[in-house]
C-alpha cells in the first residue's frame, strides 16, 4: 500500500476512535444531567464511530497494509449544557469532514484510486452526520430553556436513537 495514503488512514483510524470516546463522554455527561435519551443516542452515536474506525481497519488489512493503533488524546468531560454538547458534535463532525477531505486528496495526488473510491462512502456519510447534528441544534434552539420542551426533545432523541440502534449504517 502506497504510505502516504497508509499514513492518512491510520491517522483517520485514530481520529474515528477519538471520536468514539469523545461521544462516549457526551453519553455520560447527558446520562448525569437528566437527558438519558440524549444519552442513548450519543451511545448508538459513539458505536457508530467505532465501526467507522473498524471498517477502515479492515481495508487498510485487505489491502496488506499496516495498522496502527495509536494512542488517543483525553477526551473533554464536562459541558456547560445540552446545547454545548450538540454545538460540539456539529464542529467534531465539520472537523471530521476536513480530514476525509484531505485523506481523498492525498489518495489522488498518490494515484490510488481504489481507497479514493473506498472513501466515498465516508464523504457520502458526512453529508448525513452534520445534516443530523444541524437539525438535532434546531430542536434544541426551538425548546430553549422550557423544561417541557427540554423534556420532549429529550423523548425525541430516545426516539432517534432507537431508530439508529434498529438501522446501523455500518453493516
Ligand atoms: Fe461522525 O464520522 Fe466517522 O467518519
Amino acid at each position: 500500500m502506497n504510505t502516504k495514503v497508509e499514513a492518512s488512514l491510520n491517522k483517520q483510524i485514530n481520529a474515528e476512535e477519538h471520536a468514539s470516546r469523545l461521544y462516549f463522554a457526551m453519553g455520560v455527561w447527558c446520562d448525569k444531567n437528566g437527558f438519558s435519551g440524549s444519552a442513548k443516542y450519543l451511545y448508538a452515536h459513539a458505536e457508530e464511530e467505532r465501526m467507522h474506525m473498524i471498517k477502515l481497519v479492515h481495508y487498510v488489512s485487505e489491502r496488506d497494509g499496516n495498522v496502527i493503533i495509536d494512542s488517543l488524546p483525553k477526551p473533554q468531560n464536562n459541558w456547560d449544557d445540552i446545547l454545548a454538547v450538540f454545538t460540539e458534535v456539529l464542529t467534531h463532525e465539520k472537523s471530521v469532514t476536513g480530514m476525509i477531505n484531505s485523506m481523498f486528496e492525498v489518495c489522488m495526488q498518490e494515484k490510488d484510486y481504489l481507497t479514493s473510491n473506498f472513501l466515498q462512502w465516508y464523504i457520502q456519510e458526512q453529508v448525513e452526520e452534520e445534516s443530523g447534528a444541524r437539525e438535532i441544534l434546531d430542536m434544541i434552539t426551538l425548546a430553549g430553556n422550557s423544561q417541557g420542551g427540554l423534556f420532549h426533545f429529550d423523548k425525541e432523541m430516545a426516539a432517534k436513537a432507537a431508530l439508529a440502534l434498529a438501522n446501523p449504517v455500518v453493516k
